[in-house]
């Protein structure tokens, strides 16, 4: 198999052991560009890995990349060719949200604001009785949404430092458009839980899910620098669930646990 993924924090494809993806034992190049900015290249071994097979030869792949067949993803399709939630159509959804990405120069904001880590973890304040996006810390980062409906969030390409990878906690969602393609595919979307927003000022990604998850769920850019300066909201689900919930008793034992853990520093 020889193809092209696009590079991108998060962006992965998993190849499981099924006869689609079936490859003789040897060494495969796995390599990648970096992009926009980055050395680019793969002489003397740089943004290259090998993926080498049980019993195959510890030695260099000698496979060679034909760059023939990038891997487009409105080609993918859910193994269970289940369609997206709710009733096709763009923004009709039970709850359709628009975001908007930008940069002031220091700090990302989604929908012009910035995440910052608040004192209070998010999940004690909705447990401890705050539920709604007014009240909830960082103030303006929160999107409350009501249990076992159907979301659908439309996400802007061509904003500074696209294209972005983002993220989304506790779903796996269907990508209805994707990055690049202006058609919208309620049939039988790709299911993830990272995608690419883009780098197209017409882009305009669109994504679905269900809520059937209670939880505040982070949905960020997987840029981790991004991520660092603003570039997160979250998707308040079922608060109420979340409020009345007991946790376990091993839940108590969490902060001490961690709090106990060493300092660990990067060198
Ligand atoms: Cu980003």
């Amino acid at each position: 198999m020889t193809g092209i993924i696009s590079c991108m924090l998060g962006n992965y494809l998993s190849i499981t052991g099924t006869p689609r993806y079936f490859l003789p034992v040897d060494n495969y190049w796995i390599r990648a560009n970096p992009g926009p900015t980055g050395t680019t290249g793969f002489d003397g071994g740089i943004n290259s890995a090998i993926l080498r097979y049980v019993n195959a030869t510890a030695e260099d792949p000698t496979t060679n990349s034909t760059a023939s067949n990038p891997l487009v993803e409105t080609n993918l399709v859910p193994l269970d060719g289940a369609a997206a939630p709710g009733t096709p159509g763009v923004g009709l959804a039970d709850v359709n949200i628009d975001l908007e990405f930008s940069f002031n120069g220091t700090m990302f904001t989604v929908n012009d604001a910035a995440w910052t880590t608040p004192t209070v973890p998010v999940l004690l304040q909705i447990m401890s009785g705050t539920l709604t996006a007014q009240d909830l810390l960082p103030s303006g980062s929160f999107y409350v949404l009501p249990p076992n409906k159907v979301i659908e969030i439309s996400m802007p390409g061509g904003s500074a430092g696209a294209p972005h990878p983002l993220h989304l906690h506790g779903h796996t969602f269907s990508v209805v458009r994707s990055a690049g393609n202006s058609s919208y595919n309620y049939v039988n979307p790709i299911r993830r839980d990272v995608v690419n927003t883009g780098s197209d000022t017409t882009d305009s990604v669109t994504i679905r899910f269900t809520t059937d998850n209670a939880g505040p769920w982070f949905l960020h850019c997987h840029i981790d620098w991004h991520l660092d300066v603003g570039f997160a909201v979250v998707m308040a689900e079922d608060v109420d669930t979340v409020e009345g919930s007991t946790p376990s008793s091993d839940w108590s034992t969490l902060c001490p646990t961690f709090d106990a853990l060493p300092v660990q520093t990067f060198t």
